[in-house]
Order: C-alpha cells, then structure tokens, then sequence
C-alpha cells in the first residue's frame, strides 16, 4: 500500500477541524498510520517546505506554520498521496471545488487549514522529514476485504 503525509496546520487545529480531517480521510477508506500534535521546529518548517524558501510569500507561510500546533499524520491506502490531495482541494480555497477540504472549510491561501503530500516521492520526504519508522504502526481494519477489489 501506498503512504502519505498529512498536516492539519496552525489554523485548522484552533478551529477544532482535527475531527473532521480524520473523519474524511477515515470514511474514504484510508487507514490512519501515524499521528502527532506538536508546534514544528523551525529545522522541520525549512525542510518540509525547502521547494518555498525562495518565495516571496515564504516569510509569511513560515510564521503562519509556527504559530501554534499542527496535526501531523500519515495515511496509507492505494495511491494514497493522489487520493488525499483530491480531497484536500486546490491551494487557494476560494478556487477549491466544493466537497473537498478547503472548498468546504476555509476562505484564504494563507490560512488554507491543510498540508498534503504532492506526489508518492514527496510523500517518503516528508513522512521521513517527520516521523521516524519506529512510530508508523501496523493493523488492519476490519472492512479492508470490502473496500478494495
Ligand atoms: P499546496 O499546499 O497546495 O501543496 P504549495 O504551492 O505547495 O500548495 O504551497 C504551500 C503552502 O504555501 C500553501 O498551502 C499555502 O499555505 C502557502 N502558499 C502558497 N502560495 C501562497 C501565496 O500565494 N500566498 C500565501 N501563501 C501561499
Ligand atoms: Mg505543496
């Protein structure tokens, strides 16, 4: 199967939308494999956004990520990483179709509520960025026979 990473950011988190994120993802039919609520150190911040740090909008999406604590996750399923980002929705919610995560849930790029992983080869960095293999579990739920042919 495959994985990817997941982030609940600073502001989705104040807003109590931990719960709905999980529940999304869970009702999809991808399995939860790896969670965490911390404030990311700035080491991380850098790594898990490198491909920004020449972006004008960098400083701001800096102090927006370290503003307080983010929800840090990893998913697995079949193309997980393609799946995840279909339910998150574009980068700019006022451009996000209705029915995804930030279409629903949220009104400006700068405070878009969700991190997803954009390919299977970021999400290995960025699950490798931040959880160390000994934290990713295994187990199997229950309706797996069902929900794949
Ligand atoms: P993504 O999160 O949909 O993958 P990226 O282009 O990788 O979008 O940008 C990473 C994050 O940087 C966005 O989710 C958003 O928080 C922030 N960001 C991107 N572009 C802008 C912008 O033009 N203004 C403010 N923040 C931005
Ligand atoms: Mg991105």
């Amino acid at each position: 199967m495959d994985r990817t990473f997941v982030m609940v950011k600073p502001d989705g988190v104040a807003r109590g939308l931990i719960g709905e994120v999980i529940t999304r993802l869970e009702q999809k039919g991808l399995k939860l494999v790896a969670a965490r609520l911390e404030r990311l150190p700035e080491k991380r911040v850098m790594e898990q956004y490198r491909e920004h740090l020449e972006k004008p909008f960098f400083p701001s999406l800096r102090h927006y990520i370290e503003s307080g604590p983010c929800f840090l996750m990893v998913w697995e399923g079949r193309d997980a990483a393609a799946v995840v980002r279909r339910i998150v929705g574009a980068t700019n919610p006022a451009e996000a179709a209705p029915g995804t995560i930030r279409g629903d849930l949220a009104m400006d790029i700068g405070r878009n509520v969700i991190h997803a992983s954009d390919s299977p080869a970021s999400a290995a960095r960025e699950i490798a960025i931040h959880f160390p293999a000994t934290e990713i579990v295994t187990y199997k739920r229950v309706d797996e026979p069902v929900l794949y042919e």
